[in-house]
């Protein structure tokens, strides 16, 4: 097996290449991007790159510029510590979103994915919609969904189990793997899943625990995640730049930035129509404009304590309309709110756990 060959490169790119680009240069892959740099690699060793000004100044649009896992065509100077690129071969996949607002652009999130693993956690962050949402953009993408929930040590297994059932029926065929990096549960079966020469990509939003996953992979702490304190320092985001992990079994990862605003769907309309029976019991609270977070007489609190209102159902609910909230507000006020909500949910657990 050629170098090309072990980090991916197989008879369909060979097919795609353009000939009369790979007669005058070599074909290597980007395992990075960080702003107008690259980072890409021939199978051993990693050089910087950047586009070429032709590149640059004829491409119509983003799809013309690489992003990370895509194989291009390009020219290594001073002992290959330099890489300008010239071209990107034909994609076999493509992960794209919508910028916000903007319906017709839109960002490369990574190229040539054969995997796509959906990360939520089984705590506040699971939302089917939202699962929905992903799985929409994979399948479009004509990459192959993998659902992972995340951080089962933290509620009990047969909650894991119905976790498992909510999420079968949004996706009835799909591979679901429940595992614990704290645990190590079910890490065994992720890893081996990871085919030698596919690539993989983790999707989810931030603090799902993706790049904890890729480090027990990996079984070291190679890559920096998101402490409490970080979090409180440097913001939210510890993954900057998507980048390419080769594993030792010969399979390809990458680790993806949380992706808040994908799709861009509001979901305000249809909260109500999905919740209906929520919306009904919210008129027993004793208070109109009840937050159903600690309210004395909320009717939702007492429906969960009494066994009526499932508790996911409850923190669906309140975690959709916390999220179509969230596109109305400032950056700021959206970490404070998430922040907030996040501890909100734990005290609610916390306090029905002790009952
Ligand atoms: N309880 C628990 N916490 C986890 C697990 N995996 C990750 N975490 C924690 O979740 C936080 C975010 O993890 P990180 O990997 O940075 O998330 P990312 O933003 O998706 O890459 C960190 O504090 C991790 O220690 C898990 O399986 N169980
Ligand atoms: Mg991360
Ligand atoms: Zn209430």
């Amino acid at each position: 097996m050629d170098k090309l060959e072990s980090i991916g490169y197989d008879d369909w790119f060979r097919s795609q290449a353009d000939g009369e680009q790979t007669a005058i240069h070599e074909v290597a892959r980007v395992v990075s991007v960080r702003k107008d740099s690259y980072v890409v690699t021939k199978g051993d060793g990693e050089v910087f790159a950047e586009c070429a000004g032709n590149l640059l100044y004829t491409a119509s649009s983003p799809l013309d510029l690489p992003t990370t896992g895509d194989w291009i065509y390009a020219d290594f100077y001073d002992d290959d510590s330099l890489a300008i690129i010239h071209g990107v071969v034909p994609r076999k996949t493509l992960l794209k979103r919508k910028k916000a607002g903007k319906p017709v652009d839109f960002q490369l999130l990574a190229a040539n994915i054969d995997v796509a693993f959906i990360i939520q956690s089984v705590d506040y962050n699971l939302n089917l919609r939202r699962l929905e949402r992903y799985l929409v953009m994979v399948n479009e993408s004509k990459i192959i969904p993998v659902v992972l929930l995340s951080k089962c040590d933290l509620i009990a297994p047969d909650e894991v189990e119905e976790i498992m059932e909510n999420v079968l029926t949004v996706a009835p065929q799909i591979s679901l793997v429940a595992f614990s990096n704290l645990t190590g549960e079910h890490i065994d079966t992720i890893k081996s899943s990871l085919m030698p020469g596919n690539t993989y990509c983790l999707l989810g939003s931030s603090g799902v625990g993706k790049t904890t996953l890729l480090n027990s992979i990996i079984g070291s702490e190679q890559f920096e995640t998101q402490s409490v304190s970080k979090k409180e320092s440097k913001g939210r985001h510890t993954t900057t730049s998507r980048e390419l992990v080769k594993l030792d079994n010969g399979a390809m990862l990458i680790d993806t930035p949380g992706l808040r605003e994908l799709g861009n769907i509001s979901v305000d309309s249809g909260i109500d129509e999905t919740f209906s029976e929520i919306l009904e019991l919210a008129q027993y609270c004793k208070f109109g404009n009840c937050s159903h977070t600690s309210e004395k007489g909320c009717a939702l609190l007492a429906a969960i304590e009494g066994g009526e209102l499932a508790e996911q159902r409850y923190n669906n609910y309140m975690k959709m309309k916390n999220e179509s909230a969230f596109h109305e507000m400032s950056y700021s006020e959206k970490r404070k709110k998430d922040k907030a909500f996040g501890k909100m949910v734990k005290a609610v657990l916390k306090s029905k756990k002790k009952r």
